[in-house]
């Protein structure tokens, strides 16, 4: 069956081309799927742009819509062990883990349904004219071009599709290359609840020849984008000859502060799960460990400990606790980090070397790495690693913890760990990062925005902000006693 999805018909590539999908964690056939070029893209555009312009979904009233995204949420749930399987098999995630995401998936397509049911936000403005009557109104967007990562592929979907849909617009998919399947699956269940035709479109492709043409195309509206720091300000400058919308998230370089005071127990596991979970491959990885001077070998102690027995496997594997990397590229990049940390002075305290099992030498895996002794100029404290590796700081007091924690261009999320109720709140108040958690890692609700500060981009996702990222904003005035003004008699 082919695999892109463009005005309510199943289609293959203009050009035939294909792509093989293989599991990260041991090299097998997954599938092999359509591969879009620009001509796929266009087309999409196309039939986007048409389901906006005449089509019935933007005109379909909110309770409707709000009940169609309740009504996806409903066939997720009822769909989510084969969804769970097939994100599993693309990204190597532990099954369990997907699981998770498709319940947190329905979550968000029912808290966007009823959002969007509840009625919205226009507002009825007096204007001391008894002769006119005045009203701001939210309407779509338009055609919005979604471009969406591997890590967290149907996820990262649903927090565009829910609230692009809830407002009203079309839309074009462009899922990441490496992880198509649930995006498939996902366009199956919009037609299954009953979305019309042109309204969702699919192209499966890589971000030059099916993305690149999105962000440029001038009937796309608007543009959201999750991925990587060097393509957002790609896709940014791709959209401003046609001055679209845009909205990005660039993930992070988050700091995981520890004060010497926290719950040391709570703290260390916390820590272990901000950087590891998903073998770090998470926007919001606590990636950059800070803790106070006097609780740093105690500390540092126990994480390597405990790093180094959290077992690695596949996503069927049940006593595995963490999976492999999602490309042998990718791996490559995170082995040159830590490569480069450790020529500039860091000391390597446990992981930093491929797995030996044999078990594991089909897939791409890497293990818990620390990195001790880091300081906040190497690469390996500055960039984007996006993989299972701590970097550890030291500092002494308030003030350094703040601005070491400050002391980088991204802006995404961060932790503070202290029993100072007052101390955690003045550090998390001076956190530049657009999610702060205070003695937790991780946790976000589909009712709180998310987004990123400084480099980590802009706009945000989910909450009230994240459907009004998706809506334009209109006055309307109407005279109720029109008479001429006579102004230049
Ligand atoms: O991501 P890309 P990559 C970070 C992480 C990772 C790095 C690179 O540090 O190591 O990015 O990963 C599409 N026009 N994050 O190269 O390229 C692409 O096809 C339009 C953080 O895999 O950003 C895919 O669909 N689209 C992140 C999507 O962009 C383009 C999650 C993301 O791919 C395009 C993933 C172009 N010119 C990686 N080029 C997070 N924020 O969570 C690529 N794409």
């Amino acid at each position: 069956m082919p695999e892109l999805f463009i005005g309510g018909t199943w289609v293959t590539a203009a050009d035939g081309r294909t792509r093989e999908i293989r599991c990260p964690a041991d090299g097998t056939l997954v599938a092999t799927v359509d591969e879009a070029g620009p001509q796929d893209a266009a087309a999409a555009v196309a039939a986007a742009r048409e389901a906006f312009d005449d089509g019935p979904w933007p005109a379909t009233p909110v309770a409707e819509r709000g009940r169609l995204l309740v009504r996806v949420a409903d066939l997720l749930e009822r769909d989510k062990a084969a969804f769970a399987r097939a994100e599993s098999l693309d990204t190597g995630k532990r099954l369990v883990e997907s699981e998770y995401d498709m319940d947190d998936i329905a979550a968000c397509f029912r808290y966007f349904g009823n959002l969007t049911a509840s009625g919205g936000t226009d507002r009825i403005i007096a204007t001391g004219n008894p002769e006119a009557d005045s009203r701001v109104v939210h309407e779509p967007v338009g055609v919005c071009a979604l471009i969406t990562p591997w890590n967290y592929p149907l996820l990262q979907t649903a927090w565009k599709v829910a609230p692009a849909l809830g407002a009203g617009n079309t839309f074009v998919l462009k899922p990441s290359e490496l992880t198509p399947h649930t995006a498939i699956l996902l366009m199956r269940l919009l037609t299954e609840a009953g979305l019309p035709s042109g309204a969702a479109n699919l192209i499966l492709g890589t971000g030059a020849e099916a993305g690149a043409p999105l962000t440029e195309d001038p009937r796309v509206d608007l543009v959201s984008f999750t991925g990587g720091l060097a393509t957002g300000r790609r896709i940014m400058a791709a959209a401003a000859p046609t001055v679209k919308k845009v909205a990005l998230e660039l993930g992070g370089k988050n700091p995981n502060i520890v004060f010497a005071d926290a719950d040391f127990e709570a703290a260390v596991d916390h820590a272990l799960m901000a950087v590891f979970l998903h073998s770090g491959q998470v926007c919001s990885a606590g990636a950059r460990l800070l803790v106070e001077d006097s609780l740093h070998d105690a500390f540092v102690d126990e994480i390597v400990t405990r790093a180094r027995a959290i077992p690695m496997g596949g996503p069927f594997d049940e006593s595995a606790r963490t999976g492999p990397l999602i490309s042998a590229a990718h791996r490559d990049k995170v082995e040159a980090y830590v490569a480069a940390g450790l020529a500039e002075g860091a000391v390597l305290r446990c992981g930093g070397a491929r797995p030996k099992d044999p078990e594991l030498a089909h897939g791409y895996y890497y293990p818990p790495t620390v990195l001790d002794d880091c300081t906040p100029g190497m690469s390996v404290v500055r960039d984007e690693s996006f993989g299972p590796v701590l970097t550890v700081e030291r500092f002494r007091g308030e003030a350094e913890a703040v601005a070491l924690a400050n002391d980088t261009e991204y802006g995404l999320a961060g932790a503070v760990w202290s029993q100072d109720t007052g101390r955690a709140h003045r550090v998390a108040s001076r956190l530049r990062a657009g999610t702060v958690w205070i003695n937790d890692f991780h946790p976000y609700v589909p009712q709180a925005e998310w987004g990123g500060m400084k480099q980590s981009g802009f706009g945000r996702e989910l909450g009230p902000a994240g459907l009004a990222e998706y809506q334009e904003t209109k006055h309307i005035w109407r005279n109720l006693a029109p008479k001429a003004q006579r102004w230049f008699e």
